[in-house]
C-alpha cells in the first residue's frame, strides 16, 4: 500500500504517520507538508527512515498531480486548523482548506485514486449545553467561524466530487483531539506549557463551553478502519463520548500539575464561541467496530502532560510567538 499523507508534519498527521509505521510497517508513506508555523519536521524524526518527506503546498497543482499519480490512497489532514487564527486572518483558511482540497480532489479524480478527507465536528455549528440531541452524519452543516466555514466548504467539495464524478472518497468528522505533538496554541497544550514556563493558564469567558475529548491515537485508529472497511461516499463521525467543560479540563490540568485550583486567569471570550460539540458515533462503532481505547481521560491527560514536560525542545521554540499572537487577540 502506497499512502500520501497531507499535513503529516502537523499534530494529528504526525501521530497518524507514527501509528501507521507501528501498525502497518509494510506501507510506503509519503508526507506532503508545507511546514507552515503549525508544521514541524521534528515530529516525524522517530519515523524519518520509514517515511518520504516532500516539502510542498497542497495548492501546487503540478506537485500534487505527480504525488497523487504515484500513490494508492491519499489521507488528507493538511489544513489551517486554529479557530482563533481564523478570526485574525481568514485568508490562509480559504486558500488551504478550500482551494487545497479542490486541488487534491482534481488530482484524485484524474488518477482515479482513493481519498480520505479529515474533517471536524465544528462544521455542524454548536449545541445548547443542555441539548439531548447530538450531531449525526445527517445533521445539517451550520459553521460558525471562518475556520469551520472553510472546513465545511471542503467537506461539500468532497461530497460533490464523490457524487458527480464518482471519486472514491470517504470523510470523517472528529471531535477535539489531545495527545503529544499538538501545537501550543491549542487549549490543552497552551495551559500545560503556561504552567511549565511559569505563566498563568488562560480560560475564555466563564469556561462553561463543552468539548468531547478524543485521544489522537483513537482518532487515527478510526481513520485506518475507514480506509480499510469504509464505504465510498460515506461520512463517519468520530468521538469518545467523553464531554467536559473547559473549566473542568483546566481544573484537571492544575490538579495533575500540582498547582492551586485558582491559579489561572479568566480572559475575554472568543467571539462566536461555539458552546458545545457532541458526536453520535454509533455508525462507526456499529458498522466498522471502532471503539476508543483511551477510556480513562485523566490517565491520557497525565501522559500528555508528561510528554510536554519531557519534550520542551519540541514546543519551546513556538511558545513566545504563539503568546504574541494571543496578545493581539487580547486573550
Ligand atoms: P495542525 O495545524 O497541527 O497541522 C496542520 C498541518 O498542515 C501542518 O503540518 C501544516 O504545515 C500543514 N499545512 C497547512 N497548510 C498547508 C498547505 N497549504 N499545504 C501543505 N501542508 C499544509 O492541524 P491538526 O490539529 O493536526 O489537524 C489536522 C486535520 O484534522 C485538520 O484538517 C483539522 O481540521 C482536522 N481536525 C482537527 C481536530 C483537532 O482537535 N486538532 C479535530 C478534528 C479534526
Ligand atoms: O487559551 C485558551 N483558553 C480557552 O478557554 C484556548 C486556546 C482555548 N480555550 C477554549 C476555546 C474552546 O472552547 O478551549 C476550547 C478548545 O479550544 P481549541 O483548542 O482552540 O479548540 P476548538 O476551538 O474546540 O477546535 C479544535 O477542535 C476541533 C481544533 O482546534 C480544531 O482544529 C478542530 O476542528
Amino acid at each position: 500500500m502506497r499512502m500520501l499523507v497531507t499535513g503529516g508534519a502537523g499534530f494529528i498527521g504526525a501521530n497518524f504517520v507514527h501509528y501507521t509505521a507501528r501498525n502497518h510497517p509494510g506501507y510506503e508513506v509519503c508526507v506532503l507538508d508545507a511546514l507552515t508555523y503549525a508544521g514541524n519536521r521534528e515530529s516525524l524524526a522517530p519515523v524519518a527512515d520509514q517515511v518520504r518527506f516532500v516539502h510542498g503546498d497542497i495548492c501546487d497543482t503540478t506537485l500534487v498531480d505527480r504525488l497523487v499519480a504515484a500513490t494508492d490512497v491519499v489521507v488528507h489532514f493538511a489544513a489551517e486548523s486554529h479557530v482563533d487564527n481564523s478570526l485574525l486572518d481568514p485568508e490562509p483558511f480559504i486558500r488551504t482548506n478550500i482551494l487545497g482540497t479542490y486541488t487534491i480532489l482534481e488530482a484524485v479524480r484524474r488518477h482515479d485514486k482513493r481519498l480520505h478527507h479529515i474533517s471536524t465536528d465544528e462544521v455542524f455549528g454548536d449545541l445548547a449545553l443542555d441539548a439531548v440531541e447530538k450531531f449525526t452524519e445527517r445533521t445539517a452543516y451550520d459553521p460558525s467561524s471562518p475556520y469551520s466555514a472553510a472546513k465545511a466548504s471542503s467537506d461539500m467539495l468532497v461530497r460533490a466530487w464523490a457524487r458527480s464524478f464518482g471519486v472514491p472518497a470517504t470523510l470523517s468528522n472528529c471531535a477535539n483531539n489531545y495527545g503529544p505533538y499538538q501545537h501550543v496554541e491549542k487549549f490543552v497544550p497552551r495551559q500545560i506549557t503556561n504552567v511549565l514556563v511559569g505563566e498563568r493558564p488562560k480560560l475564555y469567558g466563564a469556561g462553561e463551553n463543552v468539548r468531547e475529548w478524543t485521544h489522537v491515537d483513537d482518532h487515527n485508529e478510526a481513520v485506518h478502519l475507514i480506509l480499510t472497511k469504509g464505504r465510498a461516499g460515506e461520512s463517519y463521525l468520530i468521538g469518545s463520548g467523553d464531554e467536559r467543560s473547559n473549566a473542568q479540563i483546566l481544573a484537571l490540568v492544575l490538579d495533575l500539575m500540582g498547582e492551586p485550583a485558582d491559579a489561572y486567569d479568566h480572559v475575554p471570550d472568543r467571539p462566536g464561541h461555539d458552546l458545545r460539540y457532541s458526536n453520535d458515533s454509533t455508525k462507526i462503532r456499529t458498522e466498522l467496530g471502532w471503539q476508543p481505547r483511551y477510556g480513562d481521560f485523566r490517565a491520557g491527560l497525565a501522559a500528555t502532560i508528561d510528554w510536554y514536560r519531557h519534550n520542551d525542545w519540541w514546543w519551546k521554540p513556538q511558545k513566545d510567538a504563539t503568546e504574541a499572537r494571543y496578545q493581539l487577540l487580547g486573550r
